[in-house]
């Protein structure tokens, strides 16, 4: 792998990752996993699971270990390819770390006060408004910038934290002349929203208190079916695309994007038969989805010694390319060279 970054060398750049902070979920396997996997072989895929993003709530010790060997098998399960896509744990790699304190001194307070999602999550844990929840988009622009990255797949809800990440990139190079390459987002058009079986007009979240709002790429059939058949829809009992109907609107979506199937054809496939079975067909393809995947899952996480081989490769290949940006970055600001 060694030589991956030199071979591809004329494929753009792509960078993402993502949380371990719970179970992955359906809404981020269809809105983002799912692309990271296709755009393996047009792109140099550069993945990571954001291990140090995840303290900025707290985390149960042993859950947390147990969280990100889970990602990081899960994601391997779903298609990421590490002999192609270096794919490693962020805390093994210490520049992201020490390019995010150095990003930190060049953005400004008043931008971090303006992320939603530090609005979002200050309210969700008003007991703990640490210093590093309020500073989280400095280190998610020190991940994508040390990679000079060109595109960036995420879902909508991270689009703020890459225009300022561009913001501040645009800012360093200002003043230090040409230092970071500027990153586009790269948002999917299917299942870039997959909303709460709960409540339709809020996003499928992992946090969420209601298990019942969100499926598991890991729950098992049953299980799924179970939230399938409680997914709160509306009084109308027709199956097709339309205005108030938050409910099947997600649900068709989410057929759409297991199937491949369209709107219209899952209209037309549905005509005269009730809610019922419509929940019923959407929990099956959904288990049809993920079956394969948590088959694999279960072989990955059970082979300790290959995760523990592939991450560590991963990350000597991530440290040796994001040096190079962090040394270029700091001669710039004037530091002495080690
Ligand atoms: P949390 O509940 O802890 O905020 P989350 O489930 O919202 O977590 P993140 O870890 O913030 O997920 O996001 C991981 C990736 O999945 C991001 O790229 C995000 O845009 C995408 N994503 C998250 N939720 C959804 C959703 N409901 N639909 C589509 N994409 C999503
Ligand atoms: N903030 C993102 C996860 C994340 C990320 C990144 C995404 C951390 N670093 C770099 C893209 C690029 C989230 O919460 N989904």
């Amino acid at each position: 792998m060694s030589d991956t970054a030199e071979i591809k060398e004329k494929k753009k750049v792509i960078f993402s990752a993502i949380q371990p902070s719970g179970t992955i979920t359906l809404g981020n396997y269809l809105g983002a996993l799912r692309n990271w996997v296709k755009l393996q072989d047009d792109y140099n895929c550069i993945y990571a699971v954001a291990d140090l993003h995840a303290i900025t709530v707290r985390q149960d010790p042993k859950a947390f270990r147990q969280n990100i060997l889970n990602a990081y098998a899960l994601f391997l399960a779903c298609g990421i390819d590490p002999e192609k896509s270096p794919f490693f744990i962020q805390s093994h790699v210490h520049t992201h770390a020490e390019l995010a304190w150095i990003l930190n001194c060049y953005t400004q307070f008043g931008e971090l006060s303006r992320m939603t999602q530090f609005k979002d999550k200050s309210q969700k844990h008003a007991d703990n408004i640490n210093a590093g929840l309020f500073t989280y988009p400095s280190l998610m622009a020190a991940d994508i910038l040390l990679y000079q990255a060109d595109l960036v797949p995420i879902g909508i809800d991270q689009k703020q934290h890459l225009e300022l990440t561009r913001n501040i990139a645009e800012r360093f190079n200002g003043i230090y002349g040409n230092t970071f390459k500027i990153p586009e987002p790269y948002i999917g058009k299917v299942g870039a929203k997959v909303m709460s079986l709960q409540d339709p007009t809020k996003k499928m979240s992992k946090s969420d208190e209601n298990v019942n709002a969100w499926v598991a790429i890991l729950d098992n059939p049953d299980v799924i079916m179970k939230k399938f058949k409680r997914a709160v829809t509306d009084s109308e009992a027709v199956v097709r695309v339309g205005e108030g109907k938050d409910g099947i609107n997600n649900l068709i979506g989410i057929m759409s994007a297991v199937t491949g199937k369209t709107e219209d054809e899952i209209a037309v496939e549905f005509e005269g038969k009730g809610y019922g079975d419509f929940k019923t067909a959407v929990g099956e393809a959904v288990v049809e989805t993920v079956r394969p995947i948590q088959e694999k899952f279960n072989d990955y996480i059970n082979n300790k010694d290959y995760l523990t081989e592939t991450y560590r490769k991963s990350a000597e290949f991530a440290l040796r390319l994001s040096q190079r940006t962090l040394d270029k970055a700091m001669k710039k600001i004037g530091y002495v060279a080690r």
